[in-house]
């Protein structure tokens, strides 16, 4: 696909941003972008062009675990203390997106209220922030519609996601059709939503793990597309920040990205495991016959996981995987390693466990008030953004 000089300009200024994020997220006012000089800025695009607004979102698919904490939740926990004040914050339990695969009613509507405790749990507070779940904000599936009908089949099914998921099922037949036959459109639609998640807030920052950075494409070429159809300036360039914390990967097979909803459980290390469970899970995760740490990341993958994640748990001061290899853990046992790792793994995530515990004993209808207080918020975000694409495609009267 070509590449506009500003999706360009856009990248850059994401990379910049990248760096400020590893250097403390001081983040510049957002560069209004736009794919081609031909829009002047919009009246009523009432923001002030200092204001930012940071939207993520994350699937009610199961408990987080450390690599939805250290990939995710982490980096909005450090956003949500350090961002200053003209920089709202909106975070989205993406319900509709947990729907695209087979799921049970009962045990979603129980993840929901699962992961909001979580999101709570890891400090945000409802009165800094938005937090709610996105299917009560009619308005993003109704954005969604608006984009699909600009967006482009040919582009949806380049997608590496999409792709993958064609060929884990393309042995289903010798016809190539019954691959297709088996997905869900909503599998292959579902960068316009996620799109649609971040535009309808405006969003000028979006904080996501690497595999997320080609969806967060699609949604600039949304914006190119949307401009180029209607009148109006309406939304900004979504701008990427990857979380610089490295993808932490299966504790059962180290080329697949720990993930919820694997089916063994010892895959993972979820924010609400005891110290008894972290340390029989880290002793059982899979490494290599060769006794004694080293750095190699490629020989090593099992070890190289454990040492990224005793890297992301040592907090202050930062180390990195590799120097943890070549310094204080070099040539150690492969039992010391995992005992350290689990004993700082425990350590890191004992107060968020305590905050969980807390607020799951204050009860459901304390995080349905929560949800309701977010979703009032988001709506009121969502308002706005509706009313101008309204009017620009001609639905509004
Ligand atoms: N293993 C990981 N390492 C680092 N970051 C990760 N993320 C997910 N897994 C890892 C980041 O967590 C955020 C929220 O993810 P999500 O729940 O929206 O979807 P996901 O990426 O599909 O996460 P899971 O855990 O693998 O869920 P399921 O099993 O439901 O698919 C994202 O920013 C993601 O990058």
């Amino acid at each position: 696909m070509k590449r506009s000089a500003s999706m360009m300009k856009c990248d850059r200024e994401g990379r910049l941003l990248q760096r400020q994020l590893r250097a403390g997220l001081r983040l510049p006012p957002p560069r209004r972008c736009f794919a081609s000089s031909y829009l002047p800025p919009h009246d009523s695009q009432k923001r002030s062009s200092s204001h930012r607004v940071i939207f993520s979102g994350i699937q009610p698919t199961g408990t987080p675990h450390i690599g939805n904490y250290l990939g995710a939740l982490q980096p909005w926990k450090k956003l949500h203390d350090e961002a200053d004040a003209n920089t709202s914050l909106i975070f989205c339990i993406v319900d509709l997106h947990a729907i695209t695969t087979q799921h049970d009613a009962a045990i979603l509507r129980v993840r929901k209220r699962e992961m909001l405790a979580a999101l709570l749990a890891i400090g945000l507070d409802p009165s800094r922030c938005t937090l709610f779940y996105q299917s009560s904000v009619p308005a993003h599936s109704e954005l969604q519609w608006i984009l699909s009908c600009q967006a482009s089949t040919g582009y949806l099914s380049r997608m590496t996601q999409w792709k993958t998921k064609l060929r884990g099922n393309s042995t289903s037949g010798p016809d190539p059709s019954m691959a297709t036959d088996r997905l869900k459109h909503g599998l292959f639609s579902y960068p316009i939503l996620q799109a649609a998640d971040v535009l309808v807030h405006r969003a000028t920052h979006v904080p996501v793990g690497e595999d997320q950075r080609q969806h967060l494409e699609f949604a600039r070429e949304c914006v190119t597309n949307f401009h180029a159809a209607y009148s109006g300036n309406i939304f900004p360039y979504p701008e990427t920040l990857v979380s610089p914390a490295r993808r932490i990967m299966s504790l059962r097979n180290s080329v697949q990205k720990m993930s919820k909803s694997a089916e063994s459980a010892k895959s993972r290390i979820e924010l609400t495991d005891d110290a008894k469970t972290v340390r029989e899970r880290i002793a059982a995760a899979l490494t290599d016959d060769r006794g004694g740490v080293t750095w190699e990341p490629e020989a090593r993958p099992g070890v190289t996981n454990l040492l990224e994640i005793l890297a992301a748990f040592c907090g202050a001061p930062e180390v990195s995987a590799r120097e943890l290899a070549e310094g204080e853990m070099k040539g150690v046992s492969m039992r010391e390693l995992k005992e350290r790792v689990a004993e700082k793994v425990s350590e890191g995530l004992g107060g968020i466990q305590e905050r969980y515990r807390e607020v799951r004993k204050r009860g459901d209808g304390y995080l349905d008030e929560v949800a309701e207080e977010g979703r009032i918020k988001a709506a009121r975000s969502a308002e706005e953004t509706m009313r101008l694409v309204k009017e620009a495609v001609g639905l509004g009267l």
